[in-house]
């Protein structure tokens, strides 16, 4: 088992008039939409611990509405800088490595390296990869999926023996629909074994799902913070809540909870290019004080950060499960 120690994990107590197992940071958002000058938008973004600090990819829409992944470093996991021109990656084969979009990215240590998964256009959307040793050079794998695809989340480390990914089947555009998958890959270039986890149910999570942060492996299961989605006569609502995953079998549900955990009910989440969003893409975990930091993308416009303690967000998910 994956055992982090993060002592330097950006933390906020509970405020005293709070009762929720999840909750924001009181200087949110901690990323404002236009933090580097060519920005629209900077939200839905990836962070890992790196070196005495933090290292993250963050999806930055530029001001032709561009999508794109920028990189960026912090001491402290709030105050970031990013850099104003998006990474570019090392590719041998321009057919893969040609820009179409790339958003939505998550960052994994797993083994010897930090693992970039993200929504990569190719004909349509579906899951990119690529990795880095060292937020300096970035390399261009094959695309995991076929088209249309969304939400790629790597497990942190090898399930018997194979890389695990979860995924989100999907569409052309703003998909109405949507269960959450997982493939499994000797190598990270050929994936197979697909096997269905879980699929929409009602409320919150009620038109489609997808899986968020990296999983968090627990002694009862990998602690999986997904988002759901509504419609409601408004349009979509993206809230998030949790599930637990068998540690050895990832597809079957031990538990998933009924309720969400956090939706869109502040200004920064209500308010933005698409109202009414909370979209987590990264979770930092500290063992030892259980303290988990939640990094989410607020109405497609800012990046926030939220809070919570695993033991409390364990028994929630258990205690309130819905198969
Ligand atoms: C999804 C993705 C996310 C976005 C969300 C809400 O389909 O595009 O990047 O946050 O819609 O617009």
């Amino acid at each position: 088992m994956i055992n982090p120690s993060l002592p330097n994990i950006p933390w906020e107590e509970r405020p005293a008039d709070c009762s929720d197992v999840v909750w924001r940071y009181s200087a949110n958002p901690i990323i404002p939409r236009d933090l580097i000058p060519s920005s629209n938008s900077i939200f839905n973004s990836a962070v890992v611990p790196y070196k005495n600090g933090f290292a993250g990819v963050f999806r930055c829409d530029n001001k032709k509405r561009e999508m794109n992944l920028n990189r960026g470093f912090s001491k402290n996991g709030i105050d970031w800088e990013l850099e104003d021109t998006p990474i570019e990656f090392l590719c041998e084969d321009p057919e893969i490595g040609c820009f179409q979009y790339r958003y939505d990215p998550r960052v994994v240590w797993l083994e010897d390296r930090y693992y970039i998964s993200w929504c990569n256009g190719y004909h349509g959307p579906t899951i990119g990869m690529g990795y880095t040793f060292d937020f300096e050079k970035f390399y261009f794998l094959e695309n995991a999926l076929l088209p249309f695809n969304r939400n790629g989340v790597l497990f942190p480390r090898k399930i018997n023996g194979k890389y695990v990914l979860l995924n989100r089947p999907s569409d052309n555009g703003h998909t109405p629909f949507g269960d959450i998958y997982l493939s499994q890959s000797p190598d990270m270039i050929y994936w197979g074994e697909h096997r269905f986890v879980m699929g929409v149910k009602d409320g919150w999570q009620g038109t489609k799902i997808g899986a968020g942060p990296v999983p968090i492996e627990t002694a009862e299961g990998w602690l999986l913070f997904y988002h759901g989605v509504i419609t409601s006569c408004n349009g979509f609502v993206y809230s998030f809540g949790a599930a637990l995953l068998d540690l050895d079998q990832p597809w079957k549900v031990i538990a998933r909870s009924g309720p969400y955990l956090l939706s869109p009910q502040m200004n920064y989440e209500c308010v933005g290019d698409v109202p009414n969003v909370v979209f987590p893409c990264a979770a930092l975990y500290d063992h030892p004080s259980g303290r988990i930091a939640i990094y989410y993308g607020g109405a497609d416009t800012v990046t926030a950060l939220a809070f919570a303690h695993i033991d409390e967000v364990l028994d929630f998910v258990m205690g309130n499960t819905e198969l």
